[in-house]
């Protein structure tokens, strides 16, 4: 930035030098003290530009949905890139991105071998952005129930806030087309989740969030244990118990329409223990 910074100065030291010729010293004084200002408030904006956001998308059998939603993502924000993390999917999920790649140089990805889990998926996703220096670091579903419109809002909250998570439970219940029997029993587990770890958010189990790389890198990855839902609630737990400061914006979850959930009855039963396990590392201080 300085050397940017430095060539600016140059570049208007020359064009004060050109207005001197022409009208006198004195007379470009203001031009000039413009110019400055202009100048740094350019340097600002720039700075601001080079802040790079990626948002992971876990795939498996996501077809459909990537040709969709990651063009949908890209136009909110010129800042954003977006990492695909493709489980070897028989749709052929990647072969799709990589021909979207071809096109557009914001769309990387990471192929795996076999389907290993949705929080493995992230984990692989957060060190790729650690390597490559990304700023900002989003969890996003591939499935159209996260929508990119609400993109922009996590991008100005994190501005102030270390881990920004979109919640469902916030303003009421905004949760669109899940049976029943599926919204009790994730509306019940972060009423659980609360009172068991204590960590101080409505939706502790939704995975439409944004990380400060910051807060990565303070957490041990390959200590992560949980892998379904529970790894939600694991990250926003080490985040928070090591003082990173959270938020939760409105956001509307909408079921799939296209392609199958990979919920199971494992994933719920992982969460179950899981939040004692925290509850316990946070006792004996080992929260790493
Ligand atoms: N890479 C990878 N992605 C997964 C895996 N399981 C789920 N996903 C992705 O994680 C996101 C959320 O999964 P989904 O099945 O929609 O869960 P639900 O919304 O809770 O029903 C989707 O983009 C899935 O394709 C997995 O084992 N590996
Ligand atoms: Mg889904």
């Amino acid at each position: 930035m300085q050397e940017a910074g430095g060539r600016r100065q140059e570049a208007g030291g020359r064009m004060q030098d050109a207005g001197g010729r022409m009208q006198g010293f004195d007379k470009c004084r203001n031009l000039r003290i413009f110019q400055n200002l202009s100048s740094s408030l350019k340097d600002r904006e720039h700075t601001e530009r080079m802040k790079r956001a990626l948002v992971i998308i876990p795939t498996y059998n996501e077809i459909e949905n990537v040709q969709t939603i990651i063009p949908e993502i890209l136009r909110q924000d010129e800042r954003l890139e977006v990492l695909v993390v493709d489980d070897n999917s028989p749709d052929g999920t990647a072969a799709e991105v990589k021909r979207m790649m071809t096109e557009n140089p914001r769309i990387h990805i990471l192929e795996r071998q076999r389907k290993m889990g949705l929080g493995t998926a992230y984990l692989a996703g957060f060190k790729h952005a650690i390597a490559q220096g990304y700023d900002y670091v989003f969890e996003m579903d591939a499935d159209h129930s996260h929508s990119p419109d609400v993109l922009p809002r996590f991008l100005e909250s994190i501005e102030e806030y270390d881990l920004v998570l979109g919640s469902r439970y916030i303003q009421g219940v905004n949760v669109i087309n899940w049976p029943m029997k599926r919204l009790l029993l994730s509306y019940f587990a972060n009423q659980y989740t609360r009172i068991v770890t204590g960590l101080p958010v409505r939706d502790a189990t939704g995975g439409f969030k944004c990380f400060r790389v910051e807060v990565l890198k303070a957490i041990d990855l390959d200590r992560v244990r949980s892998n379904g839902y529970s790894f939600q609630i694991e990250m926003s737990f080490k985040a928070w118990k090591k003082g990173f400061r959270l938020h939760e914006i409105p956001i509307i979850f909408m079921d799939r329409r296209v392609g199958i959930s990979k919920m199971s009855k494992k994933i719920v039963r992982e969460a179950v223990t899981m939040v004692w396990r925290l509850r316990m590392q946070s006792i004996l201080g080992r929260v790493r």
